[in-house]
């Protein structure tokens, strides 16, 4: 009973230490990240010279063997200060958690080495005709006589033209459909690979997001990950452990503009008070509070059942994915209340958190799609 519930020391420790790097190394260029659109270089070497960068990646392979609570937190401490930095970790979690899922021992020596080492890598699920409707893919790898010609596009990749090296989902069979489908690793460097140009977004300004193109793309057969047909259902369960680092994300999100709303509530003073002494901002806070709260418990419970891989990890997944995002929405929108004109500006950090934290509930699957995964498994609900 008195561990239960109690975050064990050395997640505090991870967490300190996350939150000392985020705030001297990240926090310092947020702004000037988001403003110019450009690419969060200085997060990007503080995180791989802490072992930050892909702390999932285990021992063996040079990594850390960071848990999925240990990543949970990493990225929630940087998205505290910089929502566009904390991808960095998440996207190399996503694109290569299908290699460590379905992996042969030679290709997790192949890929995550240099992963730990700071190469990116990056997850190509989405197309432009077959966003939600994932399987509804039109890339097609073709059988040829050394192994795959991979065609098509994916659409909304981050960290496209960053990374090194990308998992691809691809169509084998058609007539098939979701069975149809297998899972690829493509690497930057092989012909037939090309980038589009950067998507001008509302917000994750920091994050490079770009289409990616495979015009005859030979790969060996050593490039595929899992059974030929296997690609749909391994994607879908990298999304069951990855949706909770968007959580994560949307928590370090909510946390950072609600440490700021609060901190203005007792700076700024109308009508002869802080504006923290009226109790219409005081019930603002106080629901902040609890959300995060709430999303916190909930994104942990989540963590945990990824670690252990148990049956009702897929609903815990979406519905913390689903709530954590929908937090942050509403913690930054009225964090951007409280702050009233200034939080508008970009003086204060706020405005840049609220366009971020929109994001949060649309990518890894609306929270629309997670509510329907959600509705699939009420079961697990008991
Ligand atoms: N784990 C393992 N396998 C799974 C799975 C999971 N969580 N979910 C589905 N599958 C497998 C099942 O094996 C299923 O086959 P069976 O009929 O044998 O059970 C197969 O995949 C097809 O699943 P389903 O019928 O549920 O697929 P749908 O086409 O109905 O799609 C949704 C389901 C909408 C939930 C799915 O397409 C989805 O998550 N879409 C959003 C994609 C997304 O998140 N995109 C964001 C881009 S990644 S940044």
């Amino acid at each position: 009973m008195e561990s239960l519930f109690k975050l064990p020391d050395e997640y505090k420790a991870l967490r300190e230490s996350a939150r000392a790097l985020s705030e001297k190394k990240i926090a310092p260029f947020a702004q000037d990240v988001d403003a110019n659109s450009r690419f969060p270089q200085e997060a990007r070497d503080a995180l791989q010279a802490a072992g930050l960068l892909a702390a999932h990646v285990p021992t063996e392979f040079g990594g850390e063997g960071a848990d999925s609570l240990g990543v949970v937190i990493i990225i929630e401490e940087v998205a505290r200060v910089c929502a566009s930095s904390s991808l960095l970790p998440a996207v190399n979690k996503l694109g290569s958690l299908p290699l460590m899922l379905a992996g042969t021992p030679e290709q997790k020596k192949r890929w995550l080495t240099p992963l730990a080492q700071g190469k990116g890598f990056s997850y190509c699920l989405s197309e432009s005709e077959a966003g939600s409707d994932a399987s509804a893919m039109k890339t097609k790898a073709i059988k040829s006589a050394t192994g795959w010609t991979l065609n098509g596009s994916k659409k909304w990749i981050s960290n496209a033209g960053s990374s090194e090296f990308y998992t691809v989902l691809a169509s084998t069979d058609p007539s098939k459909g979701s069975k149809g489908i297998s899972a690829f690793v493509v690497e930057k460097s092989d012909p037939g690979v090309s980038f589009g140009a950067l998507e001008k977004k509302m917000g994750f300004k920091g994050s490079p997001t770009r289409e990616v193109y495979f015009d005859n793309v030979e790969l060996n057969d050593d490039r595929r990950l899992g059974e030929v047909g296997s690609g749909f259902a391994l994607a879908m369960q990298t999304l069951d452990h990855t949706r909770i680092t968007i959580a994560a994300q949307a928590l370090g999100i909510a946390q950072g503009a609600f440490e700021v709303a609060t901190k203005y509530s007792h700076e700024r003073k109308q009508f002869g008070k802080e504006i923290f002494d009226f109790q219409g901002v005081q019930f603002m806070l106080a629901d902040m509070a609890m959300e995060i709260t709430a999303a916190r418990e909930l994104t942990y419970a989540a963590a945990a059942r990824s670690e252990r891989n148990d049956p009702d990890l897929t609903f815990y997944s979406a519905a913390c994915k689903c709530f954590a995002s929908d937090v942050a929405m509403r913690v930054t929108t009225n964090a951007v209340q409280i702050l009233g004109g200034y939080g508008y500006v970009n003086d204060y950090p706020v405005e840049r958190m609220m366009r971020d934290a929109k994001l949060t509930q649309i990518y890894e699957g609306t929270n629309q799609v997670q509510r329907i995964v959600m509705a699939r498994h009420l079961d697990d609900v008991n």
